[in-house]
């Protein structure tokens, strides 16, 4: 039920509603944070922050929409879910970007297929058989392989090393974020997809509406916690 303006009734009991509200609230305040805070570091670090303060202010508008979506219909809000990533996924490049100075087009490209693919597979477009998710999933694990990789040992991980070592150091805290901070979300995809699937046994232990919690842990700690890592470094 809808009260004087947009006020979701969250329900006693409604776990994933609660994080989505949790993770609302936390992107506004973020947002504030950031653009805040942009005010008091050093020249070179200010671009960053507005990029950080950005990433948490779509991912709020979205978050707002989301938990409405969820708390009036209980259904995955897949369509917003998919269209915030699409903006600041590559948003994240920048900022990895900003950082390393080298492979934007390549990190933005690869997760755009990466999120493209994952959007077929959990919307369930063009199912061949019963195989469409574990398809599109195989395929969007394959794009996130390759930006790992890519920062790991590939000519990300060259340049930086040519760069020198400030570079380096900065290039492995964002392989930290793409390996742990990124790897959540494809568990998200398996649980919340496993229904008929090989992976199918998944479903026995989690419901696929577990996949909510995943997805906004997973954005807390990459939009609100990578902003954070910034801003620390930033302030030294
Ligand atoms: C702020 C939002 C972020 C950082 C979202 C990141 C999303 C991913 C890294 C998603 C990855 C996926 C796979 C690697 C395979 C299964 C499908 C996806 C799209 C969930």
């Amino acid at each position: 039920m809808n009260y004087i303006f947009l006020a979701a009734d969250l329900k006693v009991g409604d776990t994933i509603g609660f994080t989505f509200f949790l993770t609302s609230i936390a992107m506004l305040a973020a947002t504030v944070f950031f653009f805040i805070e942009r005010g008091a570091v050093s020249e070179k670090w200010k671009l960053s922050l507005t990029v950080s303060g950005l990433i948490t202010g779509i991912a709020a508008v979205h978050y707002y929409y989301m938990r409405d979506v969820w708390i009036e219909t209980g259904m995955s809000p897949t369509e917003f879910r998919y269209i915030d990533w699409i903006l600041t996924v590559p948003l994240m490049c920048v900022e990895f970007y900003l950082l390393t100075k080298v492979g934007l087009k390549k990190m933005v490209t690869a997760s755009i297929i990466m999120l493209i693919t994952g959007y077929f597979g959990e919307a369930g477009l063009f199912p061949v058989g019963n195989i469409g998710p574990a398809f599109w999933g195989l395929l969007s694990g394959l794009a996130y392989f390759y930006i790992v990789n890519e920062i790991y040992r590939g000519d990300i991980a060259q340049a930086a090393a040519k760069a020198g070592k400030k570079i380096v150091n900065a290039n492995s805290l964002l392989l930290k974020f793409v390996v742990i901070g990124w790897g959540i979300y494809p568990l998200g995809y398996l649980i919340g997809t496993a229904d008929g699937q090989w992976y199918g046994a998944l479903s026995g232990f989690v419901s696929a509406d577990f996949r909510e919690i995943i997805y906004n842990i997973g954005d807390a700690v990459n939009k609100i916690g990578f902003g954070m890592v910034i801003w620390s470094v930033a302030k030294k």
